[in-house]
């Protein structure tokens, strides 16, 4: 009886700390498709990006942030969960977010602590067994879209009140989350804002405005990996991969298509302006938090590469701001390259908001890194890609000076293969150095086996993940894969029909 009375009394104290600060509000900006030097912040001369340049200026940017995994529906699906994509298990031909897992969102919690919560945007994935509409239920305001959306505002249902002013839907979000603002002051509770763009994922077509804006620009700086020669040393299962096959406008014409790509990113820039200002006009701008990230990177022509899902910098990193304007202006202005990641994005969101972070996440909260740039909140990060053909498939370690990769297909002819990049110093990953390095080498395995016995231990069932520990098994051969292999991608096939239906 003793023990309950001290666990009330706790949890009373615990309460009343919370309660006694006003929690501060949050946003939560997110593009889709950006790749890490795509703002002026983060040294890119060619693109127009004030307002994010000027929230880099008062936050902290962070240069090493990787999406562990790098396309759309997982990784919005490992932001909202903080789960590593094998445990939540989203993602094409694999299913869709269990209900029980959304419930542990950090939108669901903070909606379950008090908070005003809104959705606009590209959702990106839906709720196992549930229409896409039934997700409005889970927000006090939600102007989110099925599938990919559209930029054309008009098209987006919840968006059509702002098609005559804003007929791009990248600005009508900024409108949108204006609103929110007004509403969610006149709730009297703290509000969690999500602002989903679409921009700059393809279509590529900006708002005429923004691409007005690059009519000077004749010619853009390319990556100094830029094209398919810069890619011939990279494994073969890599030029299997839809992004070394499609998109090939980025290697025949990278002038018109870094000006269209940059052209929608300045869209996001304007619309994160508006809402600066909405913010600012209600009085809110004191408190309220703001993080901007990307769900995945683009590799924009380097080594050959467009598009997503490999294991490579251009594809898997991306910029992510963090402002916290009750922070003392000594802290304003700074740069971590401290290893982050998309399963961190709800564990730092619940952190801010004054909640518990459950062990149980693969994400850590970064607000440690705010005061403490130079400070650490892991050694090493998996990547892992598992979309598309099965022999582009890999998993990968970061860690802040190497990356390790391992291709695990044998068919068509190729060997499993691996690499290893001194990141330090070729952060462009031009030379492959596996039999250079054994000591790192040796080191790099040891995360990966741990990731590996990790994944086995905790993958998610019913979402066909299983055979994935031991087709990424370095030790284990091909032939016994083979079969695995086969039978892995029949199955496949017969979910995405399902999934298709
Ligand atoms: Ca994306």
């Amino acid at each position: 009886m003793k023990k309950i009375g001290l666990l009330v009394i706790c949890c009373l104290i615990k309460l009343s700390s919370v309660n006694a600060q006003e929690r501060p509000n949050i946003i939560f900006l997110f593009s889709d498709d950006q790749t890490i030097n795509t703002l002026g912040a983060y040294g890119n001369k060619d693109i127009i990006t004030p307002n994010l340049d000027k929230l880099a200026d008062k936050g902290i940017r962070f240069t090493n942030h990787y999406n562990t995994t790098s396309i759309c529906m997982a990784s919005r699906a490992c932001v909202m969960t903080g789960l590593y994509e094998y445990r939540h298990g989203t993602n094409f031909g694999h299913g869709d977010l269990e209900r029980k897992l959304f419930n542990e969102s950090y939108t669901a919690k903070l909606r379950k602590e008090g908070y005003y919560t809104g959705f606009v945007g590209k959702v990106g994935f839906v709720i196992e067994g549930e229409k896409f509409d039934d997700i409005e239920k889970d927000f006090d305001e939600f102007a989110g879209g099925p599938g990919q959306t559209s930029y054309i505002t008009a098209n987006n249902k919840p968006l059509v009140k702002y098609a005559v002013k804003y007929p791009h839907a990248t600005r009508a979000n900024g409108a949108w989350a204006q609103d929110f603002m007004k509403n969610a002051k006149a709730s009297g509770k703290p509000f969690c804002l999500s602002v989903s763009f679409k921009a700059p994922h393809r279509p590529t077509t900006p708002d005429p405005i923004d691409l007005k804006r690059y009519e000077s620009i004749k010619t853009f700086t390319k990556p100094i990996n830029f094209g398919v020669k810069n890619g011939e040393h990279l494994s073969a299962q890599a030029h299997t991969s839809r992004a070394a096959l499609q998109y090939r406008y980025w290697i025949t014409d990278f002038d018109q298509s870094a000006r269209d790509y940059y052209a929608l990113i300045s869209g996001v820039d304007a619309a994160v302006g508006m809402i600066m200002d909405g913010l600012k006009e209600e009085g809110l701008d004191k408190n309220t938090i703001i993080i901007f990230t990307s769900d995945n990177g683009y590799n924009c022509g380097a080594h050959g590469f467009a598009g997503k899902v490999l294991p490579y910098e251009e594809g898997s990193k991306s910029p992510l701001i963090i402002y916290d304007p009750r922070l003392p202006k000594k802290y304003n202005n700074k740069v971590s390259d401290a290893l982050t990641s998309n399963v961190d994005m709800a564990a730092t969101i619940l952190d801010f908001s004054g909640l518990p972070v459950s062990e149980e996440m693969d994400g850590k909260s970064l607000i440690p890194l705010l005061k403490k740039p130079n400070s650490e909140v892991r050694e090493s990060l998996p990547l892992f890609n598992f979309w598309g053909v099965p022999e582009a498939h890999s998993m990968a370690i970061v860690t802040k000076d190497w990356k390790y990769v391992f291709w695990n297909s044998a068919s068509q002819g190729m060997k499993p293969t691996e690499e290893l990049f001194n990141l330090k110093n070729d952060s462009f990953e031009m030379h492959n150095v596996i039999n250079k390095n054994s000591d790192v080498l040796n080191r790099m395995k040891s995360y990966y086996s741990v990731e590996l016995k990790t994944m086995k231990e905790r993958l998610i069932e019913g979402h066909e993940y299983e055979h994935f520990p031991l087709l990424f098994d370095q030790n284990v051969n091909w032939n016994e894969k083979k079969s695995l292999d086969k039978d892995f991608q029949s199955i496949r096939k017969k979910k995405v029909k399902k999934v298709k239906k």
